[in-house]
């Protein structure tokens, strides 16, 4: 059988490593989008320097030509586009960026396959953000859209415009409206990491509170490394759609601290701090996602819980610190 090819957009990003992982273990020949900067920004990646079927190449979602030649030069059979500007508070400081990236960029990428091979198959990053504040509980691919930040709108335009280019074009577009999903390579500025990490250096006398915003907003947080998985069986479909990915449960970032601290034998109302500074203009209070289509059609489920995923991201940080010497 002939070697496929997948172009990930956002391969430095922490979807795009475990993406990258995943393809790379199914046999792909993988090409890398990254864009350019002065310093080299391969941490989560770096694993794989070695590897002869990782490709990295340099574009940009807001640059078309760099799209269209990187179809060209590499005619994958796969683009998942991950890339986008996606820590929600930078949305309300810079809405116009975030709205380049995360919505026109998709419409970039698009027209980039429409001109070069409508044949290749598409994964749009779609989130649950995109759900805000919610109009039905739990959240399934039939539920209205009402997004509360730049960066919600935004996503609502990718997945749009994914739908659209399908049905105008027939392009293989699909869009998996993914809910919150962690890891130990999640960025530090999410909650989930910045309690975990918060939590490591506590514990190892680096840091004697933790300063968080609106402990009562609730999430349906999953294993990255489920997630990905996921958008692979979405493109095996022959026939585009949309999948709602998500594991049913839903908790507090009070309860989020609750469990990451006991996991180191400490009680999170003697560290936690609530400080209006990291509050949001406007907040998504409750998310909780409903599966069941994923479940059906791809078979896919997640395999790593709410306290087993926590659990595993404090070890991490408590290694990685160690390891530093602390
Ligand atoms: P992430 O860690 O923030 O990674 C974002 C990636 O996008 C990075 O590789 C970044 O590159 C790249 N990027 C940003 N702007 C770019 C541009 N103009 N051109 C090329 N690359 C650019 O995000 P993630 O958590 O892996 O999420 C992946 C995707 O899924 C994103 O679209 C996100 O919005 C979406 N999503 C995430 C979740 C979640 O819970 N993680 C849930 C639903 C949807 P640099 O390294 O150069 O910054
Ligand atoms: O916030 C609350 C905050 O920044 C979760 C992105 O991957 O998932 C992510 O977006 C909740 C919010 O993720 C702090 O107010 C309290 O209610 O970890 P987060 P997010 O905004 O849900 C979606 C699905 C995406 O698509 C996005 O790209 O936690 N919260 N205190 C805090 N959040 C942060 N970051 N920091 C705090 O101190």
């Amino acid at each position: 059988m002939k070697q496929k090819t997948a172009l990930i957009t956002g391969i430095t990003g922490q979807d795009g490593s475990y993406l990258a992982d995943f393809l790379l273990e199914q046999g792909y020949r993988v090409i890398g989008m990254v864009r350019r900067s002065s310093t080299v920004n391969f941490d989560r990646i770096a694993h794989l320097q070695e590897v002869e079927a990782l490709e990295i190449v340099q574009g940009d979602l807001l640059d078309q030509m760099s799209l269209i030649d990187i179809l060209r030069e590499y005619n994958p059979d796969e683009v998942y586009n991950l890339a986008a500007q996606s820590f929600v508070p930078t949305s309300w400081r810079q809405p116009v960026l975030t709205g380049e990236f995360t919505a026109l960029g998709v419409t970039r990428m698009l027209d980039a396959i429409r001109i070069v091979n409508p044949n290749i198959r598409f994964y749009q990053a779609s989130s649950s953000e995109m759900f805000g504040k919610v109009r039905e509980t739990p959240q399934n691919e039939n539920t209205p859209f009402y997004p509360r930040s730049p960066y919600g709108v935004a996503k609502v335009y990718g997945h749009w415009i994914t739908i659209n280019y399908r049905e105008s074009y027939n392009l293989f577009a699909y869009s998996g409206i993914l809910f919150n999903h962690e890891s130990p390579r999640r960025g530090l500025e999410f909650v989930t990491h910045k309690v975990t990490y918060g939590v490591a250096r506590i514990k190892l006398g680096l840091a004697d509170e933790l300063r968080l915003g609106n402990l009562e907003a609730r999430r349906d947080w999953g294993y990255a490394g489920d997630y990905v998985r996921a958008m692979w069986l979405m493109l095996q479909q022959d026939k585009p759609d949309d999948y709602v990915i998500a594991t049913g449960e839903t908790h507090s970032v009070r309860r989020l601290c609750e469990v990451a601290f006991n996991c180191v034998g400490l009680n999170y109302e003697d560290y936690v701090v609530s400080d209006p500074k990291f509050y949001r203009p406007a907040e998504v209070d409750l998310l909780v996602g409903d599966a069941t289509k994923a479940g059906e059609k791809l078979g896919w489920e997640p395999t790593i819980n709410f306290a087993a995923l926590i659990q595993m991201m404090v070890e991490a940080d408590m290694v990685t610190l160690r390891e530093e010497g602390h």
